[in-house]
């Protein structure tokens, strides 16, 4: 069997080519995701399971996450894991530009609408504006405040043109905790600091409100379009 040495060789390569080639999609992810730069200023410790929708903050105290959607709104609303996901669910593609910076091509974000939120609780005649509440405790704290919050008008968050999301899911799996689980707002046209992560609560009120970042930033402004020349044409 002169063959023998040879064809087993070739089998032999034939299959480390195809667990190669079965790795590829986790090894390109992996590559990908450490090109993604994570940005957190909340002390560690808290965490989220996407599976049972239970979060543990940083004492082990756990507790189903709800979405609370409360304020200037006629039906304050109170929605479970389940009941998020069971919402209308949008896809989309998008560029990340942080003010330091970076950036990031082509994220696929998962999520749902926040106009679509804001119909299903009914704004009042006088809102204007969503303030988010992120879950966690920042290490610093402008002003006395603990938490990370961001703001935008209602105008912009129902526009369809720019594209807002409240995301749980970063191409095609759960949001990691380090990217913003449960939900983070998609604000792609915005610079990432109004793309606030850990989100449980949108407020609806009547007037803007400072977000974290630029209280503890102050050289940063309220309003932060990205940049033109950082905008990528597409065809
Ligand atoms: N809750 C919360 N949201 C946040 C931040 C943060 O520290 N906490 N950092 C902001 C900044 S400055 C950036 S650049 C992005 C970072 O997102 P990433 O960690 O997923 O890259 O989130 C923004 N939203
Ligand atoms: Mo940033």
């Amino acid at each position: 069997m002169p063959n023998y040495p040879i064809n087993r060789r070739f089998v032999l390569k034939v299959a480390a080519f195809a667990t190669l080639l079965a790795a590829l999609p986790q090894v390109v992810y992996g590559f990908f995701l450490k090109r993604f730069p994570v940005r957190t200023v909340e002390n560690k410790g808290f965490s989220f399971d996407s599976s049972s929708g239970i979060y543990k903050d940083r004492q082990g105290r756990e507790a189903p996450f709800q979405l609370v959607v409360n304020g200037l709104v006629e039906k304050p609303l109170r929605l479970s894991w389940r009941e998020l996901n069971d919402l209308p669910q949008v896809e989309q593609v998008n560029d990340f530009h942080c003010v330091e910076g970076w950036s990031v091509p082509d994220l696929k974000w998962g999520g749902v609408k926040p106009g679509y939120l804001l119909a299903m609780a009914g704004i009042k005649k006088q809102a204007s504006h969503v303030v988010f509440h992120a879950l966690g405790e920042t290490r610093h704290k402008p002003g006395g405040l603990k938490y990370y919050v961001e703001c935008n008008s209602i105008d912009e968050l129902k526009d369809p043109a720019k594209q807002m999301l409240l995301a749980h899911s970063l191409n095609g799996s759960p949001l990691p905790l380090e990217h913003g689980a449960p939900l983070r707002l998609i604000s792609p046209f915005d610079l990432a600091y109004k793309s606030i992560k850990f989100v449980w609560r949108l407020e609806v009120t009547d007037s803007a409100v400072e977000g974290w970042w630029t209280r503890a930033n102050p050289i940063y402004p309220y309003e932060a379009p990205v940049p033109p020349e950082r905008l990528r044409k597409k065809s």
